[in-house]
């Protein structure tokens, strides 16, 4: 072999060589993940949806399962073709499953009623309780509320993200925060006028309650120096507002939001009370039919369906919120832009919300069925008392019960009311009838009554 041909040889192994080094090179940039990552991350929805697939077992398995790989989940792709996530989800994955961060970065948990057993759980890291402070903000002063002042906080603190959402939020704007949460309506008043609260946070049966609470001990709305109220956790009405603005001499706006969306602040109302301005820098909304699951076209009424797009903690893709509303993205006189929901008007699921906290009827029936004395058969009656919802519990007991003292009958009646407080956290009058007492029926079951009004 002349010494050429052995030059020629080498430049073409050495060209060769060269040639897949550059290929691989250029094969592994194009599929790299996580530079097509950091491309799409710069997208919050493709952020929020690689966070979840990434990070949450869940939604590996979910996504995989529909066909739907991380290369699809894109800008570009189609939310639509995205599965949903619902409540009994969460509750599967009870208490920590769902979350995208280990647990040394959640910083905090709050927790909501689940369907039957197990709450959801809510987790936040650093960066979600600060964005939640800002959407807080964000809400109050659209309600012209401003730094200095003095925000009384009736929502109930605890594991129910109303009273802490509210809270740092306030702080977050530079107001005076009164932490008082709910009930005890002497003190409210007496505290609102002493301390000279200028804002109100708490649910809108419980702002009538306190207007009516007033007017019985001779206060005038103008003796009151509040300006602004933010009244959400349940459905409320336009007629409500009227009323509660007559009685504490405030605007009354609406505030809309979720546990698992974080809490209060996925949706707000301006002065203007022309629907609620939904956060679309941190959700994005649509409204689906609750039976085809196919999107609406806007302004129709259906069931509303978020994805998280900023939450770390807890991404979440589509969830049903089961709540029953349109959306219009025409601008408000206000001068926002974002798109905003009207007041829900019911919910495509059994859930009840009294007094501002979620009730499932099943939940009620695990604790009755789990008690010997009571029978099958029960119902459940809710009314509104003033402006107060009230919860009765219907429950059909043997004849022998009723051979007991009354001492014993009342010992037993307290005992149940206690077991249901147990689970639900609020007040029931329980009510035993005799057997066959309660009316049978020969399709579905009616267990539910509810004599409020329609809203
Ligand atoms: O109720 C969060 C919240 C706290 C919102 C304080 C506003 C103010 P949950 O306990 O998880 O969270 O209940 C969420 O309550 O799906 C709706 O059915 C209902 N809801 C919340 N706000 C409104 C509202 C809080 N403004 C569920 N109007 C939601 C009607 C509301 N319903």
């Amino acid at each position: 072999m002349s010494a050429e041909t052995i030059v020629v040889m080498l430049a073409v192994i050495y060209g060769l060589l060269i040639g897949s080094f550059v290929n691989a090179w250029a094969y592994r940039l194009a599929n790299d993940k996580s530079i097509v990552r950091q491309k799409r991350s710069v997208c919050p929805k493709c952020g929020a949806q690689i966070r979840a697939y990434d990070n949450i077992p869940f939604y590996r398995k979910k996504l995989d399962d529909a066909g739907v790989a991380p290369e699809a989940v894109s800008c570009h792709g189609d939310v639509a073709d995205l599965p949903f996530t619902t409540k009994i989800d969460l509750r599967d994955h009870y208490p920590f499953g769902m979350f995208a961060r280990p647990r040394d970065q959640i910083v905090r948990v709050h927790a909501s009623s689940g369907t039957t057993g197990n709450p959801t759980t809510v987790g936040y890291t650093r960066a979600d309780i600060d964005t939640w402070g800002d959407l807080i903000a964000r809400t109050l002063a659209a309600g012209g509320v401003k730094p200095g002042d003095l925000l009384q906080n009736a929502y109930g603190y605890g594991l129910f993200t109303g009273g802490l959402g509210l809270h740092f939020g306030a702080e977050r704007l530079g107001c005076t925060v009164v932490p008082i949460s709910g009930g005890n309506t002497e003190r409210q008043l007496k505290i609102m006028r002493d301390f000279g609260a200028t804002a109100l946070a708490c649910t809108p049966s419980y702002a009538m309650y306190l207007g009516d609470a007033a007017r019985d001990r001779g206060l005038r709305p103008e003796d009151l120096p509040i300006r602004v109220g933010f009244h959400g956790a349940e459905p409320w009405t336009n007629e409500l507002r009227l009323q509660i603005e007559a009685a504490l001499g405030i605007e009354a706006l609406d505030i809309y939001g979720l546990s698992e969306m974080g809490g209060p602040g996925v949706a707000f109302e301006c002065l203007c009370k022309a629907g609620m301005h939904i956060n679309e820098d941190h959700y994005m909304a649509e409204v689906i039919d609750p039976e085809t699951l196919r999107p609406l076209p806007e302004g129709e009424v259906g069931e509303l369906v978020f994805t998280t797009l900023s939450r770390e903690a807890q991404p979440l893709i589509r969830y049903r919120t089961r709540d029953l509303c349109s959306i219009t993205s025409e601008p408000c006189a206000c001068g926002r832009t974002s798109a905003r929901m009207s007041k829900p008007i019911g919910r495509s699921d059994d859930m009840l919300i009294i007094r501002g906290v979620n009730v499932f009827p099943s939940q009620i029936e695990e604790v009755l069925m789990s008690i010997p004395e009571i029978e099958p058969h029960y119902q459940i009656v809710v009314d509104r008392k003033g402006y107060l919802d009230i919860i009765e519990v219907w429950v059909e007991v043997g004849e022998d019960i009723f051979a007991e003292t009354m001492g014993d009958l009342e010992r037993f009646q307290r005992g149940v009311q206690a077991q249901i407080y147990n689970v639900l956290n609020i007040q029931v009058a329980v009510k035993l009838k005799e057997p066959k007492a309660i009316r049978r029926s020969e399709g579905k079951a009616v267990r539910v009554v509810d004599k409020r009004k329609a809203l």
